[in-house]
């Protein structure tokens, strides 16, 4: 399998792949150049809008379908579209996507649609309850659909942690995180209802343990959370995947319910050329790939990414491998 992006016309990242109507379908992010440094606000992801990407077969031709979705159409974002996600109920096409609303805080919001493909018609307002960044939609076999969310430092969960925002908990004591021997900050989940446009649940906690059981922690940053969650299903076992932010890792945890708690299983990628690294996992054909993503097209420049795609496998005890 070549190491090749994609697409190269335009930047893309954080790629979201489902198979819909028996092709491939990637919601990623659209890169854009800026002048804004690179900061740990993450200031330099300006993106104003989303493609959608198709392909018939793994290393087929892929159609651009364009832009679906400006941030221009979306009444109550001000800027930073960034990792969206998509979802397919009862005969439309859901996409989830985050953004800074008119104050700067980061709310996700969702658009609808007919085809996988687009165009997406924003709802007027973010999803009551939202917050924070990197929506990841998951529709279980028994038609329970789920919103997993959330993401550290410029992604503002650590201004969540009393369940209202707090923006000056964004830095305490030089530090965007919890330090030290405690509880690391944890993604979010809540139900969708059946119009999968509102939580049917409270916003809850995912926990993520180590094999003995205990949360992992804050000092802990080659394991614990940061952003860029991802679930799929395998074998009857929900894998709740991420990235490790800061050292540049994609993990999984392993569980027995899309609500948790999951127990920590390994890393999926090592770091990747490029300071962010965000994936999807989904089947196709019979066989399980990862797309992620990096900075070779730009030639490492971290806002300017490009998406990829890998075949992963599973050893006998369901441990994610990327080599067979
Ligand atoms: O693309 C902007 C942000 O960078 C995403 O929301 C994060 O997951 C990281 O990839």
């Amino acid at each position: 399998m070549s190491d090749q992006p994609l697409v190269t016309h335009i930047y893309t990242a954080d790629p979201s792949a489902h198979v819909f109507n028996g092709k491939i379908y990637v919601y990623p992010s659209h890169d854009v150049k800026t002048d804004i440094q690179d900061n740990d606000n993450g200031d330099q992801y300006a993106m104003v809008d989303y493609h959608v990407l198709s392909l018939p077969e793994i290393g087929g031709p892929v159609t651009d379908h364009g832009v679906v979705l400006s941030l221009r159409q979306i009444p109550w974002a001000s800027k930073q579209l960034w990792a969206p996600d998509a979802a397919f109920k009862d005969g439309k096409y859901y996409l989830y996507f985050p953004a800074r609303d008119q104050e700067g805080v980061f709310r996700i919001g969702v658009a609808v649609g007919d085809k996988p493909e687009g165009p997406f018609a924003p709802e007027p307002e973010p999803i009551a309850g939202s917050y924070s960044i990197d929506p990841a939609s998951f529709v279980d076999e028994d038609g329970e659909a789920y919103l997993y969310f959330g993401g550290i430092w410029g992604g503002q969960l650590q201004c969540w942690s009393s369940g209202a925002y707090e923006a000056d908990k964004y830095q305490v004591n030089g530090s965007m995180e919890p330090v030290g021997d405690v509880r690391a900050l944890q993604p979010r989940v809540a139900r969708l209802n059946t119009d999968m446009k509102s939580f049917a649940s409270p916003v809850q906690n995912l926990a993520i343990l180590d094999i003995d059981g205990q949360p992992l922690k804050a000092h802990d940053h080659d394991r614990r959370f940061f952003e860029a969650a991802w679930m799929h299903k395998y074998n009857g076992r929900y894998y709740f995947s991420y990235s490790t932010g800061d050292t540049h890792f994609l993990c999984y945890a392993i569980g027995d319910n899309p609500l948790g708690p999951f127990t920590y299983g390994g890393r999926i990628l090592e770091p990747v050329l490029g300071w962010t690294t965000h994936h999807s996992i989904v089947e196709f054909g019979e066989r399980w790939w990862l797309f992620y993503h990096d900075t070779t097209l730009s030639g490492g420049h971290n806002h300017l990414r490009c998406v990829k795609v890998k075949e992963i496998f599973y050893d006998a005890d369901g441990q994610i491998r990327l080599d067979p």
